[in-house]
């Protein structure tokens, strides 16, 4: 198969490696993605995903074909099983490509897709734990670990596709939604240039539309130079704007199936898979 796969966290290791002989560039990308909400254990998406501030987990996800540009994103929705799929079932409808909370549900409940109840004994024990420590402070968002799994593909006709699914940042306030469900901002694909996306702080990264931005320098530079150009300016612009800036991490993958990826924490890693050259880990650091 000549389709290439980049993907973020090494959570995204098993969905990318059974994922490569997959013919259709959707379906490659959607099945990577549907592999972490569907493990527990990777404990920031899907099943098992951080809960909210009321213990509840709530997920975004969202799906772009870079073809003819289709959009669709699911957002603050309880008890779905794979949301990358909703999200996908609205990329392909004319209008409402964008539907939360329960409005969701019940698209995905009409298109047949399966349901879960997505509290997991793990993430239920971290949000006691954190209700207990806080008990006597206001509660607040916190960054730890909550990262959103992020796959793009490019196939060797040069179709680019973005899927990505998260539960948000933990302890967030119900009905808040992330980066992740907004176009541009958790992820953009457009096959005239590229594909990005983005896993971090849903705030900070809306405020840049990061992936937007990253797709169009696409047009003109590598997907390396687009990726460090975007975190290191944004990072700089938030810092100097307003005295701080939360984490923030990016992968892209041209039309060619080149590849980058640039980060402001000490260190990101995420997964490619690539024909001939099999599957693998990378490390990105922050070099600014
Ligand atoms: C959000 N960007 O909801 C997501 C969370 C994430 O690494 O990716 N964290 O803000």
């Amino acid at each position: 198969m000549c389709n290439t796969l980049i993907a973020t966290w090494r959570m995204a290791l098993e969905g990318v490696t059974e994922a490569m002989p997959v013919a259709s560039l959707q379906q490659a990308v959607v099945s990577a993605v549907m592999n972490v909400e569907d493990n527990p254990l990777y404990h920031s998406v899907g099943y098992g995903g951080l809960p909210n501030i009321q213990g509840e987990v709530e997920l975004d996800a969202a799906f772009m074909e870079g073809d003819t540009l289709n959009y669709g994103a699911v957002g603050a929705v309880k008890f779905l099983k794979n949301p990358i799929l909703a999200a996908q079932a609205l990329s392909r409808s004319q209008r409402n490509n964008v539907l939360t909370a329960t409005g969701a549900l019940e698209f995905a409940i009409q298109q047949g897709l399966a349901l879960r109840e997505n509290r997991y004994a793990l993430s239920q024990d971290k949000w006691k734990a954190a209700l207990q420590q806080t008990a006597k402070e206001a509660l607040q968002e916190a960054y730890d670990g909550h990262d959103t799994v992020c796959v793009l593909g490019a196939s060797c006709s040069g179709s680019v596709c973005a899927g990505v699914s998260t539960s948000g940042l933990f302890l967030k306030k119900t009905g808040r939604l992330g980066d992740s469900p907004i176009i541009g901002s958790g992820c953009y694909a457009d096959s005239a240039s590229g594909a990005a996306a983005a896993t971090g702080v849903g705030e900070d990264i809306m405020k840049g539309c990061l992936s937007w931005e990253i797709v169009r320098l696409m047009a003109n530079h590598s997907p390396q130079y687009a990726c460090e150009q975007v975190v290191h300016q944004h990072t700089e612009t938030l810092i100097k704007r307003k005295g701080e800036c939360g984490s923030i991490s990016v992968i892209a993958l041209n039309k060619a199936g080149e590849w980058g990826a640039a980060t402001n924490k000490a260190e990101f890693s995420f997964v490619v898979g690539e024909p001939e050259k099999g599957v693998h880990v990378w490390l990105a650091r922050c070099s600014g």
